[in-house]
């Protein structure tokens, strides 16, 4: 019997409302992947929609959780960052990188930050360019189009895209240092939404997409990007682990439409987990 593959989870727990840590953990783990997490901050809710939400901060055990695995000696096949909640975790979670990359392992990046054309309230303008900047680290980036112009230094476009500027997209974030780009809330109509992916070391994009429900739902981000992670580290190819994960997430999505949700509760996820399981043949 192999060992699990391992991940360092690093976002916030939301305690209620399903994203970040409350949506990794349990994706990540049904997929058979270790989930060690590295909580950035606990909050009573996420900040989308809510007031009155509690916020505690836990810039300041970054360093010493690092630490004291690195004196344990743990190693990871991934690290997967999400929400960040200030600068200056941006520049620890930099070293966190710096102790913790192997040649083979993979660091993927949410750079969560933004949507729907607005920086999300808690951040300052200068948190996207210190987000840039931890994006020129990672080996994988997965922004919206809001975080996508964020990071290029271009004006946010709503859509509907065309190829040929999704094309360009994928190859000016993946000029920022990420080998690999996955490009989410793509639409070419009012039909269909999904992502495309971009893998610079062949050159490929792919897209893949789902039927569109209208709405925003809160957390489809953490529940697409633990989906992926998930299907690329069972092995998946690029452009296959989005189709997994925008597959998921869709099937999260309608779900709790069909269920008529209040939508900053987050999606119901969990209901989609088998078919998830069925499509990593893990099932
Ligand atoms: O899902 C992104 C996210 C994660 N964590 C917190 C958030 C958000 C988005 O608003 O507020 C605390």
């Amino acid at each position: 019997m192999k060992n699990l593959k391992r991940v360092a989870a690093i976002h916030d727990i939301s305690g209620f409302g399903k994203c970040s840590l409350t949506v990794a953990l349990p994706i990540i783990s049904a997929a058979g992947i270790e989930t060690t997490v590295l909580p950035t901050a606990v909050l009573s809710t996420h900040t989308g929609g809510f007031t009155g939400f509690t916020y505690r901060d836990l810039t300041d055990d970054i360093q010493a959780i690092s630490d004291h695995w690195k004196s344990l000696d743990i190693c990871f096949d991934a690290i997967y960052t999400g929400f960040l909640g200030s600068f200056e975790q941006l520049n620890l979670i930099t070293k966190f990188f710096e102790t913790f990359k192997t040649k083979d392992n993979l660091i993927l990046v949410d750079p969560v930050m933004a949507d729907n054309g607005e920086l999300y309230k808690i951040f300052s303008p200068e948190f996207a360019v210190g987000m840039r900047k931890l994006c020129e680290k990672a080996d994988i980036i997965i922004p919206n189009f809001t975080e996508a112009a964020l990071l290029i230094g271009e004006p946010y476009n709503p859509g509907p895209y065309t190829e040929a500027y999704v094309e360009a997209m994928l190859k000016k974030l993946s000029k920022l240092g990420p080998r690999k780009i996955v490009l989410t809330g793509v639409f070419f109509n009012d039909e269909q939404l999904g992502a495309a992916t971009y893998d610079a070391a062949t050159g490929e994009i792919a897209y893949a997409f789902e039927k569109r429900i209208p709405g925003y739902y809160h957390g489809t981000g953490d529940v697409f990007g633990s989906a992926l992670l998930s299907a690329l580290l069972n092995d998946f190819p690029l452009h296959k682990a989005a189709e997994i994960a925008v597959r998921f997430t869709a099937a999260a999505i309608k779900r709790t439409a069909d269920a008529g949700s209040d939508i900053r509760f987050g999606v119901n996820f969990e209901q989609s987990i088998p078919t998830f399981l069925q499509d990593l043949k893990l099932l």
